[in-house]
């Protein structure tokens, strides 16, 4: 029993009703304001009674729940508190996968001489993390990822729960097939209509009818009903940076020009940033003139961010304050760096209406790959790899 799931409780919520006693006990709710058209980013437990969760509207959760309390996100705050936490877990193992930004697997097999026992060592972190931190965080403790991810989502809030082997026996099969990793609500439905509820009523279903709802995923499906799951604990080593930059053909020094081939820039860094889950605060424009020389600015933000209107934003304002009369400019590239995984829906930060646009591209450009979507200004500029 070496894979640990650590989930912070209702992070955001959890977060505020730390930092105001007023609020604690309440109904909160993180995200969009009442009156916008935004979402629930997640709520407190005690607003979870009125039905009000994660994705919704949230009008519709105030229509559930009047009296809760509505606050905008804080993005920076809960960045510096999850950087905290996870300090305290990174003392325990290096082998962490961070899964978001209140979520990660730990992999504790080389670790008992030093800290004791799997339990010991989540007894010990979930003491800490009330302590040090201020905030509840939940453990499932098993022999692998999926279980371990289960245990820790039926222990919440406050939770702690080890999933023996003899729980695989006698309690997996009797839990809904939404508590399988991966099997979403349109699946779940799916399920339902052909009177599949449970993971015994999957493992019972013959393999040919599971084929045509799970598709390629049935295999590993199965496996994870039975309580198996061979995916190994693996530590993130990702990019430190996403950049993109061009040499020109020729130079050139048309201000209208060098804004659409920023642009362009711009969306292929939001494409890879969105497509790795990730979000930088700083962005840097490099400009290099037909002298050779060449020059990088920079703007550190307070929040991460991933969306291309965005990134177009800043480096067109950092354009904006180099002087580049009488200059000819030969190659132009935009670095995305001090980058963090995905910090989820972030309602309200940056008012751009393209939010939901870029998505969009980003899922049909995968699924139509040679199909070339893109602000038809920039059509011209498509060489850009
Ligand atoms: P989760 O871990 O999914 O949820 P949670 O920590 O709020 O609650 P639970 O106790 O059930 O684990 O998400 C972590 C944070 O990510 C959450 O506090 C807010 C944010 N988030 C969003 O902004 N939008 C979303 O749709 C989801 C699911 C999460």
């Amino acid at each position: 029993m070496d894979i640990l799931h650590c989930d912070l409780d209702a992070f955001y919520a959890s977060v505020e009703q730390r930092d105001n006693p007023d609020l604690r006990g309440k109904p909160v709710i993180i995200g969009a304001l009442p009156g916008s058209r935004g979402v629930v980013a997640t709520c407190s437990y005690e607003a979870r009674k009125y039905g009000v969760h994660s994705a919704m509207p949230v009008s519709t959760a105030f229509k559930l729940c009047p009296e809760g309390i509505f606050i905008k996100p804080n993005i920076p705050k809960y960045i510096a508190v999850s950087e905290k936490v996870f300090s305290i877990l990174e003392e325990y193992t290096p082998l962490i996968e961070k899964i978001s930004v209140d979520e990660a697997f730990l992999n504790v097999e080389g670790c008992h001489t030093l800290f004791g026992s799997s339990l010991e060592i989540a007894l010990e972190i979930k003491k800490r993390v009330k302590e040090e931190i201020g905030l509840t965080i939940s453990i499932g403790i098993a022999d692998n990822k999926f279980l371990a991810k289960l245990a820790s989502s039926l222990s919440k809030p406050d939770g702690l729960l080890m999933f023996t082997p003899d729980m695989v026996q006698k309690l997996l099969p009797t839990l809904p097939v939404q508590k399988i990793w991966g099997i979403g609500p349109n699946t779940v439905k799916s399920l339902n209509n052909i009177g599949i509820y449970t993971i015994e009523d999957l493992l019972k279903t013959e393999k040919n009818i599971l084929n045509r709802i799970l598709g390629s995923n049935t295999d590993f499906i199965l496996q994870l009903a039975e309580g198996k799951d061979t995916r190994p604990v693996e530590p993130y080593q990702g990019a430190k940076s996403v950049s993109q930059e061009i040499t020109l053909p020729i130079d050139i020094n048309n201000m209208e020009e060098i804004n659409k081939i920023l642009l362009r820039l711009s969306i292929k860094v939001g494409e890879r940033l969105r497509g790795e889950k990730l979000q930088a605060k700083t962005i840097t424009l490099k400009l290099r003139f037909s002298d050779f020389t060449t020059l990088n600015r920079s703007q550190t933000l307070d929040e991460p961010v991933d969306k291309n209107l965005v990134i177009f934003e800043i480096a067109h304002s950092l354009l904006k304050k180099i002087n580049i009369k009488g200059k000819k400019i030969r190659l132009i590239g935009i670095k995305t760096s001090n980058l963090v995984g995905n910090i989820a829906e972030q309602p309200n930060l940056f008012d751009f209406k393209a939010d939901n646009l870029d998505q969009t591209v980003d899922e049909l450009k995968a699924r139509f790959p040679s199909a070339k979507i893109m602000p038809a200004s920039l059509l011209k500029y498509d060489n850009i790899k």
